[in-house]
């Protein structure tokens, strides 16, 4: 299995409940390394550019307003299949469908306010970790 790069996104609603500690524990016990990490409170313009794909959709405006309703924490995971593995703990968008145990399932509400974004491929994990941070702001693990 290949190591990738994945970005996640600690969504305000986590964020305000003081769980940033209690999300990153949850990748570091799937051996997800984290090689960068900046908190931001994102500009609305940010925001509607992250989420682009979804600007026909209705639930749009309250994404966006939801992104921007306090600071954000975005990091980049490294590991082995660090995509699906992201994805994986972080269950399913509804965190009323997620599987118990999963990150959605224990830290959200709605899917409106889900606590955490991941990258869905390795195509737009590229995308998005490069949206956020330069390349020379990643720090690869020398030990
Ligand atoms: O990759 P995900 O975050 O699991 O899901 P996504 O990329 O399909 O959608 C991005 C976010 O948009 C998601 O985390 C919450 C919101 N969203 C997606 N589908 C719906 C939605 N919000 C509402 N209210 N209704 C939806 O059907």
């Amino acid at each position: 299995m290949a190591v990738e790069r994945t970005l996640s996104i600690i969504k305000p609603d986590a964020v305000g409940k003081n769980a940033i500690g209690g999300i990153y524990s949850r990748f570091e016990s799937v051996g997800l390394r984290i090689v960068a990490a900046r908190m931001k409170h994102l500009t609305q313009k940010e925001a509607e550019g992250f989420y682009a794909v979804h600007s026909e959709r209705p639930f749009f405006k309250d994404l966006v307003s939801f992104m921007i309703s306090g600071p954000v924490m975005v990091s980049v995971l490294e590991g082995e299949n660090a995509v699906a593995v992201h994805r994986d703990i972080m269950g399913a968008t509804n965190p009323k469908q997620a599987a118990p145990g999963t990150i959605r399932a224990d830290f959200a509400e709605s899917i409106d306010e889900n606590a955490v974004h991941g990258s869905d491929s390795l195509e737009n994990a590229k995308n998005e970790i490069s949206y956020f941070f330069r390349v020379t702001e990643l720090c690869p693990r020398t030990r």
